[in-house]
């Protein structure tokens, strides 16, 4: 009893925190409070980690063992000054740099930046969360961008190295949509790709893979939530090999997530590792701030929703990725502690991810003791 009240009062503090230090972001997103925030440093709780990079603001990052090291390829954050809205104009950033380190606890090389939104000939604005693959000795840096039509697609840029830089297509990938693309390689070899986010993601204005228009559709709230994409890569990897299909996470029951369900819905930020031979999905819930996740038995899906990995951190967003290496897996995400809780100037961050016998995730918080939270 005593336990349980304690972990609601770490819990409420931990939303008020959020709360009070982001800016109320209800459901309806219409009470958004959250635009040049100033709060002081000496507000902040206790945090469990440092940002890995601060002479730049990084979010969204994905890292990946390439040629023996860590890379991370990150959004590059930056205040932009272009006011909050609900579309997420206020990230507004224009380029990536790519970062390396020998091992986790290591110096981190800012290796750069690779492009900037002036070198995508079809891009307007808002490079979002990137990632990368490498194949046949080449790289691939993938990356959502709004087009002329402000309308979200996936492009990609083809490098020698993974440090960059990277070339930009001229054209965004056929029948891509929506933000946050993922590659996941397969032990067999293949290659897929994740994306969606809703919201400002634009993944409410698509059903079965085709733009319905400006407006936000979603389902009702008793009704199974949008689900994030995944496509199978072209052998050249400038392509899907098929078409976007639906990624469905279900409940312990079999059934699907619903839209009302919004502690366990997908909102945004896919994931895919695999971990005794087991498909693992990880995604942020967006408006309640959990990166969380769920397995099955094939990179499609269907996936079986099983906990949080991640707590809501300070800032709005929750993005992440997992990498094994060493023998240890380990857990990049971000926060918005270096700017003092503004939300769209995040630093990437890590911390070492632990599994349970039975394969579940040990939950992780951002914070060095929620009982320190300090409003
Ligand atoms: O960084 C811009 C957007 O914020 C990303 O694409 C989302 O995942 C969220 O982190």
């Amino acid at each position: 009893m005593e336990q349980n009240l304690k972990k609601f009062q770490k819990t409420a503090l931990l939303f008020l925190s959020v709360l009070v230090l982001t800016g109320c972001r209800d459901e309806s997103k219409s009470e958004e409070t959250e635009e040049n925030l100033n709060v002081s440093n000496d507000t902040l709780p206790e945090f469990a980690s440092e940002p890995l990079v601060t002479d730049n603001y990084t979010a969204d990052p994905s890292a990946h063992v390439f040629e023996g090291k860590i890379y991370v390829y990150p959004s590059h954050d930056w205040d932009s000054g272009i006011p909050e809205d609900d579309t997420g104009a206020h990230f507004n950033m224009r380029d990536y740099h790519v970062y390396s380190m020998d091992s986790v606890g290591g110096e981190v090389t800012d290796h750069g930046m690779v492009f900037d939104v002036d070198d995508v000939p079809w891009a307007s604005r808002q490079l979002w969360a990137p990632d990368a693959a490498e194949k046949d000795g080449k790289y691939y840096l993938y990356f959502p961008a709004k087009d002329e039509n402000d309308i979200f697609r996936i492009g990609v840029a083809v490098g020698d190295s993974p440090a960059g830089p990277f070339t930009p297509q001229d054209e965004p990938i056929a029948n891509s949509y929506s933000i946050d693309p993922a590659v996941y390689k397969d032990t067999d070899g293949e290659y897929y790709m994740y994306v969606g986010g809703i919201w400002g993601g634009q993944l409410q204005r698509y059903r079965d893979n085709v733009y319905q228009g400006e407006d936000d559709i979603y389902p009702a709230d008793d009704e199974p939530a949008l689900n994030p994409k995944v496509a199978r890569m072209s052998d050249d990897m400038m392509g899907f090999a098929e078409e976007l299909r639906d990624v469905e996470i279900l409940d312990q029951e079999g059934n699907p997530i619903t839209t009302g369900d919004n502690e366990r819905r997908f909102f945004e930020a896919a994931w895919v590792h695999k971990y005794n031979d087991k498909y693992y999905f990880s995604y942020s819930t967006g408006d309640t701030h959990n990166i969380a996740y769920a397995i099955g038995d094939s990179p499609y899906g269907p996936f079986t929703y099983q906990g949080v990995i991640l707590e809501p951190v300070l800032g709005w967003t929750n993005h992440h990725s997992i990498v094994e290496h060493n023998g240890k897996w380990y857990l990049f995400y971000h926060d918005s502690s270096l700017s003092g809780g503004k939300t769209y100037l995040r630093s990437m961050k890590v911390a070492e991810m632990e599994y349970n016998e039975d394969g579940t995730i040990k939950t992780i918080s951002s914070f060095a003791d929620e009982d320190d939270i300090d409003l």
